[in-house]
């Protein structure tokens, strides 16, 4: 019981409702957060300024879109403060030493261990994500001159086509060599078949149907909020809910028609499809194994949507060509191994802020220290504690823990090796689908439906057969791509 909640309050009434305040205070700041890009008339959201970010090849243009959005973070920075203290008030009466250990307490073992757990998945991954980085800047060095990008520099945070340079897919176009002719973003098909919100989650439902999974409620049809509202200020970024603990499922989403939404989208009803799945449990127990299991089951049905599987239901004419595989391998490395990185330095950054190993006086520096270790990222421009940039990104002002991303980048590829075995895979595993395998939907199933009730290693094993989080199911997918990378590149220039 003393882990079921990502935020305790203090005992004291008066406190409890003033965190409560604060985080709803942040939250409302964070998503009515809006800039006028230079040349502008009008002011646009994270949406719209996202959109610069991942289109606009103009220096300057990128820069103002970045800059316009980070400035969302600066009125925050008092209230946070308020709220690592309260936080941490509320986790210590629990018998925590703070927030951050309380995070850290969540799976089945001790926190210490926990973190050197993560630790050793990084050190697995991190040779991959020193290639890909390594390549992408000396690509974009040659896109936008040694000036802008230097290739002995950490890469500025703008040119990555994301307003948190956390995944890199919208630069493929820049980066990919020509020989790689063929585009692997989604969106102009959707676009092109007149695509509605509501036939994206369709398409979504029906892989999971696929799998022999009940369909959706039609309530979660009649309630989930799919485009943004005209009518009032809404928090867009996107969530799955489960209302009652057993079947009213519902997603929250501003769903933009394009391939980066569709695959959010297969995102948020791995949730949903989880959510059912343990609802027979004990109220206590219904929960995901550990909270990166959780956000790894869309995810690892996404690395499904392969493009045999969008001719096989339509949604394309043609397949590429075998000889574009690795342009189909560069195209997911953007999308996912260039998250590692950040997924970890997100809470690396807050368990000190909560330990207090990071006093408020040095929240930026240490953040931007920890991008340029971590991510071999820049800001634009030089930044202060004028700013408070952590905040610009939600999942800080929501308090929502972010390790759990970090967990879910290697546990979807050990999910989908695992899964592609169960099902017949031959071939590479970037080929193979799960589309239509009722085996695979028994695993997922078996898994799904323990909910948190055993601990993490023995759901793991009902689905892969091992009981050990493994980046090697990440290393075998992307394996043809790294001999590539690091034949195009020297890596020795590469951050630490
Ligand atoms: O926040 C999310 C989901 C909701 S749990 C849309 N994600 C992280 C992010 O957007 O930063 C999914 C991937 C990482
Ligand atoms: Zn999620």
């Amino acid at each position: 019981m003393r882990l079921t909640l990502p935020l305790i309050a203090p005992s004291d009434p008066r406190e409890s409702e003033e965190l409560t305040r604060l985080v709803a205070t942040m939250q409302g700041t964070y998503s009515k957060g809006r800039h006028t890009p230079a040349g502008s008339a009008e002011s646009v959201d994270l949406q719209a300024l996202s959109r610069i970010l991942a289109e606009s090849r103009d220096p300057s243009a990128l820069e103002d879109a970045w800059s316009g959005w980070h400035r969302v973070g600066r009125s925050m920075r008092t209230d946070f403060v308020r709220y690592v203290e309260l936080a941490n008030r509320g986790s210590r009466e629990l018998g925590f030493a703070d927030t951050g250990e309380m995070w850290r307490s969540k799976y089945d073992m001790p926190p210490d261990t926990f973190a050197r757990e993560v630790e050793r998945l990084w050190q697995e991954v991190r040779p991959l994500y020193r290639s890909l980085h390594a390549y992408v800047r000396s690509r974009l060095a040659a896109v936008y001159g040694p000036d802008e990008v230097p290739s002995d520099r950490p890469i500025p945070a703008h040119f990555l086509g994301n307003m948190w340079a956390q995944s890199w897919e919208s630069i493929y176009p820049l980066v990919a060599p020509p020989e790689f002719s063929a585009r692997f973003d989604l969106t102009p098909a959707l676009v092109a078949r007149g695509t509605s919100p509501e036939q994206m989650v369709k398409f979504a439902e029906s892989f999971f149907v696929s799998l022999g999974l009940p369909t959706l409620p039609a309530s979660f049809w009649e309630r989930s909020m799919l485009v943004r509202p005209r009518d009032r200020e809404v928090v867009c970024h996107a969530s799955a809910w489960d209302i009652d603990f057993v079947d009213d499922l519902r997603i929250k989403m501003c769903i933009e028609i394009t391939g980066d939404d569709f695959t959010t989208v297969h995102h948020e009803l791995g949730h949903n499809f989880y959510q059912r799945a343990y609802a027979r449990q004990p109220f206590l127990f219904r929960d995901s194994a550990h909270d990166g299991f959780h956000e790894a089951l869309g995810d690892t049905i996404a690395l499904s949507v392969t493009p045999e599987y969008l001719r096989e239901i339509g949604l394309v004419a043609e397949v590429p060509d075998p000889s574009q595989d690795l342009g189909l391998l560069l195209y997911r490395a953007l999308e996912k191994v260039a998250f590692l990185p950040f997924g970890l330095l997100v809470d690396r950054w807050r368990w000190d802020v909560f330990s207090g190993a990071i006093p408020p006086s040095e929240y930026n520096r240490t953040w931007w220290e920890l991008k340029e270790r971590y991510q071999g990222v820049a800001p634009p421009s030089p930044r202060d504690e004028g700013e408070f940039d952590p905040a610009a990104k939600y999942h800080v002002p929501s308090n929502v823990p972010y390790m759990r991303y970090f967990l879910a980048a290697i546990l979807q590829f050990q999910f989908h090796r695992a899964l592609a075995r169960a099902a017949g895979a031959t071939g590479p595993l970037h080929r193979f689908s799960i589309y239509g395998s009722r085996e695979a939907g028994r695993r997922i199933q078996a898994m799904m439906e323990m909910g948190s009730s055993r601990e993490w290693p023995d759901a793991l094993e009902a689905l892969t057969g091992e009981r050990r989080m493994d980046a090697g199911g990440l290393l075998d997918y992307f394996a043809p791509l790294q001999r590539w990378l690091d034949a195009q590149t020297r890596t020795g220039s590469a951050p630490s």
